[in-house]
């Protein structure tokens, strides 16, 4: 007897910084979400679908559950909540790398999946950090006192275990059709794709409460036939003069530096050459203003 084909949609949920979007990026084998070492780099849900053989996962990479201190992350927390209600698989992620208290850290996380009454499957990430002894009591710990029946240690870095965890997921999914094109990967347009890098940019240059003060936007887009070079203007978002004089940097270095690095990425997305232009503007205390997240971050 021929399996059913399986298609639907897995929420990978977890704390910020587990390494979702890592991994995300990983099984498709393509750089759709961006990665930063710092938690909260993920703002909203980013769809990744995985075409195989027989099935077709769709993956929401949703942002990292936390205690929302702000309108901003308040809004981080409708899109996962959303995103659990709407999923059919729950894949959880954790961080081996803090195994220490890593159960303690996730019960916001388990406390918010347990709401959602999905099938449900945890993902150990970052074992290449683990000492292998470790391994074993983690995943008793997440069995016994979580009530997890499938465990699955990876490396969404080392590709460890990745194979087995997306036969696990596939086999919870509803027997349907493929929704998407085999060629899809995600169902974000270009446009998002380049604010996102920008602030990949950002994030990775610049420290505190610069990445959690920071939207990117689009101004123009414009893409003529090649060889002519697509053209980009995007404006980055701050919310008080100092974090704007910070991001532009010395004689206009720092913001040189991350339009750099972002064109650069760019341009290996598009396979083309890019012009990008950004601008740094004042937007007095936007993440805590429902109207101003609103005009910067819904599409
Ligand atoms: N060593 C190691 N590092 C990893 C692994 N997976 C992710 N990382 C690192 O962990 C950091 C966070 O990764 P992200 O993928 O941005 O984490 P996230 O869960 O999407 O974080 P948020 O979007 O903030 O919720 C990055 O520095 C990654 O390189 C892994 O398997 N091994
Ligand atoms: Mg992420």
């Amino acid at each position: 007897m021929s399996e059913e084909h399986r298609c639907g949609v897995v929420a990978i949920a977890g704390r910020p910084n587990v390494g979702k979007s890592t991994l995300l990026n990983r099984l498709l084998g393509a750089k759709i979400a961006i990665v930063t070492p710092k938690p909260q780099t993920t703002r909203d849900c980013i769809l990744g679908i995985l075409t195989g053989p027989g099935s077709q996962i769709l993956f929401q990479d949703i942002p990292g559950i936390h205690q929302p201190p702000k309108p901003l992350n308040r809004r981080m927390m409708a899109v996962a909540d959303a995103a659990l209600a709407d999923a059919d698989v729950v894949l959880v992620m954790t961080d081996a790398s803090k195994a220490a208290h890593c159960l303690q850290e996730d019960k916001l996380v388990l406390d918010r999946v347990r709401d959602a009454g999905k099938p449900t499957v945890l993902a150990i990430n970052k074992i290449d950090l683990l000492d292998k002894p470790s391994l074993l009591p983690l995943m008793e710990a997440y069995g016994i006192q979580a009530g997890f029946d499938t465990i699955i240690p990876i490396s969404a870095v080392t590709g460890d275990g990745l194979d087995e965890l997306v036969a696990e997921v596939v086999k919870r999914l509803p027997v349907g059709p493929a929704l998407y094109p085999e060629d899809e990967l995600s169902d974000r347009s270009l446009r998002f794709l380049a604010t996102e890098i920008v602030r990949e940019k950002l994030t990775l240059n610049t420290r505190k409460e610069i990445p959690y003060s920071t939207a990117v936007t689009i101004d123009t887009f414009t893409e003529p036939e090649p060889p002519l070079a697509v053209t980009i203007e995007m404006t980055i978002h701050v919310e008080r003069s100092s974090q704007k004089a910070i991001v532009i940097g010395r004689g206009g270095s720092m913001l040189k530096k991350i339009g750099t690095e972002a064109r650069i990425d760019l341009e290996g997305l598009m396979e083309r050459k890019v012009m990008l232009k950004l601008f740094v503007r004042v937007d007095e205390e936007w993440a805590s203003s429902d109207a101003a997240l609103r005009r910067l971050l819904d599409e």
